[in-house]
């Protein structure tokens, strides 16, 4: 154990209220067995498992006025929001074991907060084949954990745009977003409208996976807090099939490597999501065990040598 390494805690979320398709909830428990902690213990770092946090069940009801389960999605938040706010308050790392990607309104709500009392500037990268920033007005299903990146940037219901102390929790500006392909008609227009930096597929096809992230890591200095939020289906789904919305042309398994290398190299990660799994569509676990060998290179695991490039 490294004493200048912080200590991470892992925070377990079992829900699947953000999502249409049910299973995100056995996430946590899938990362536990593929022995994440003990992984992270390897590279010398003080793993903490502070356990699942308790929520309401999925009522399976259909959408209302553009939200699916919307008093649920926001209790869950609500935990986590003050989970995240607890772990980053006693210096640590958390690191957030979903459940469904409408997870990431709380804990980055929470993250903003901290970064604002401390002074430092926030940087959110966000992987995900999907840029999650629809509204209730063109959402094509009801599902908030389509809605992350709206509500954090101040589009969204009033119970999920309020958790921090201020309004919006974050700014476009301060998210960069990788992986995507898969974007629906009137998000496609928001997303541009807003000027949301996206570096897609294409992007990534023509310039390569280290030029996008060397993009989107771009401007990080000493004072920068950097989250991480990692949907797994920011993988493609022939690596990752243990996901609830799999889209086809995802990221490869070296440019996944090769991206989570280059984010511990800057040494500014400071939180993470891993969102997204789901055991029940998965062979044998693949994806959890995928997810934890990608953690171990996002928290500094690699080759022992490298040649000057
Ligand atoms: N865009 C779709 C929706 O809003 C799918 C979102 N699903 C995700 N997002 N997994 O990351 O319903
Ligand atoms: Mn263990
Ligand atoms: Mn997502
Ligand atoms: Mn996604």
């Amino acid at each position: 154990r490294h004493a200048s390494l912080p200590v991470i805690e892992l925070i377990g979320a079992p829900t699947d209220v953000g999502a249409g398709v049910r299973g995100t909830s056995m996430g946590p428990a899938a990362l536990r067995v593929a022995d994440l902690d003990t992984a992270l213990r390897l590279l010398g770092f003080h793993v903490v498992d502070c356990g699942d946090l308790v929520g309401p069940l999925n009522p399976r009801q259909p959408a209302a006025n553009g939200y699916r389960h919307l008093g649920e999605v926001h209790a869950w938040n609500t935990a986590l929001f003050n989970a995240v706010l607890g772990s980053l308050s006693r210096n640590a790392l958390p690191v957030v074991l979903g459940g469904d990607h409408s997870l990431a309104i709380g804990s980055i709500s929470a993250v903003a907060q901290d970064c604002r009392r401390r002074g430092k500037r926030l940087r959110v990268l966000w992987l995900d084949a999907h840029t999650d920033f629809n509204t209730s007005a063109m959402t094509p299903s009801g599902n908030i954990h389509g809605m992350p990146v709206a509500c954090l940037c101040g589009h969204g219901p009033m119970e999920l745009i309020s958790l921090s102390d201020r309004q919006p929790a974050i700014l476009a500006t301060e998210v960069r977003q990788v992986g995507i392909r898969s974007v629906d008609e009137g998000e496609k227009q928001f997303v541009k409208q807003t000027g949301l930096t996206v570096y897609d597929m294409r992007y990534i096809d023509e310039v390569g996976m280290r030029a996008t992230v060397e993009r989107a890591l771009e401007g990080l200095d000493d004072d920068t807090h950097l989250h991480v939020s990692f949907d797994v289906d920011f993988l493609d789904p022939d690596i990752a099939p243990g996901v609830g919305t799999p889209v086809l042309g995802g990221v490869t398994y070296r440019e996944a490597q090769l991206c989570m290398e280059m984010i511990a190299d800057s040494g500014r990660l400071g939180s993470v999501d891993v969102v997204e799994i789901n055991p029940a569509r998965d062979v044998q676990n693949r994806t959890a065990l995928l997810a934890v060998d990608l953690l171990s290179s996002l928290f500094g695991k690699s080759t022992l040598v490298r040649p000057t490039l």
